[in-house]
Formats: structure tokens, C-alpha cells, sequence
């Protein structure tokens, strides 16, 4: 387990919610409290977009997608499309669950609306 951030609360008076039982406190001691925090916050799972060849999809139209919905560079979009081409599968990035969930959607969405058969899907990082 890595180590507890220490916080130091001041035990100075005149705060208004300091807790009167701790020992050190008083006012104007000019001493202090250490008390050990765990943070509440867990990193989210992240999810990998992942996007599948078809024969039918133009590729003009994946390196598009790859530039508006990913945010890639023409360069980068151009190479991922490449390789989802001659491997079947590429990723298009990796993000928490609602991200990576609203991503798929409007690139399906987007693809349908052009008659495209393009797919794209979650998986588990
Ligand atoms: N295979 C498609 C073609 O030859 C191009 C393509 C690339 C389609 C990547 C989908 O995810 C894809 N037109």
C-alpha cells in the first residue's frame, strides 16, 4: 500500500470546528494535529475503443472519424487506419467507461447516418 499523505490541521482557537477533546490544542499554542488522510478517490477502470476492418467503409472516412472523434492528427489517424485495415483491429483510445461508451455511439451513429458499416467496441483495459 503506498504511504498515507500526512495534513497537518492547525489546533489554533477561533476556527469554530476543531474538535475541543484533541490534546495540543488551546489557543495560540501554535502547536498542530497530524493526522493521517487515506484520499477517498479511486481511479476510474479504463476501457480501450477499438475499431474493427470492414470491406466497405471508405478509408477517407476512418482517418475522418480518427480526426473528429479521437482527436487525431491526420498523420496518426492516416496510421491507424492502415493498421486496423491489415490487422482487423486497432485502438482509437483508451478512457473511462462513459467516455470510451459515448465515443462508440456517435462514431455508430455517424457511420449509419453516412451508410457506413464501420464498428467500433469496448474492451477492458
Ligand atoms: N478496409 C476498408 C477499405 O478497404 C478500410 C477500412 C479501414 C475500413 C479501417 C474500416 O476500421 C476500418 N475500404
Amino acid at each position: 500500500m503506498a504511504p498515507i499523505p500526512a495534513r497537518v490541521i492547525p489546533a489554533t482557537s477561533g476556527g469554530g470546528d476543531e474538535d475541543p477533546g484533541q490534546p495540543g490544542g488551546g489557543s495560540g499554542s501554535g502547536t498542530g494535529v497530524v493526522t493521517a488522510t487515506r484520499p477517498k478517490t479511486q481511479k476510474p477502470s479504463m476501457y480501450k475503443v477499438l475499431m474493427l476492418n470492414d470491406d466497405y467503409t471508405p478509408m477517407e472516412f476512418v482517418v475522418h472519424v480518427l480526426e473528429r472523434f479521437f482527436n487525431k492528427s491526420q498523420e496518426d489517424a492516416t496510421q491507424i487506419m492502415l493498421h486496423v485495415h491489415r490487422r482487423g483491429v486497432g485502438i482509437c483510445g483508451v478512457y473511462p467507461y462513459e467516455i470510451a461508451e459515448s465515443k462508440v455511439t456517435q462514431v455508430v451513429d455517424f457511420a449509419r447516418k453516412h451508410q457506413h458499416p464501420l464498428q467500433c467496441i469496448l474492451e477492458k483495459d
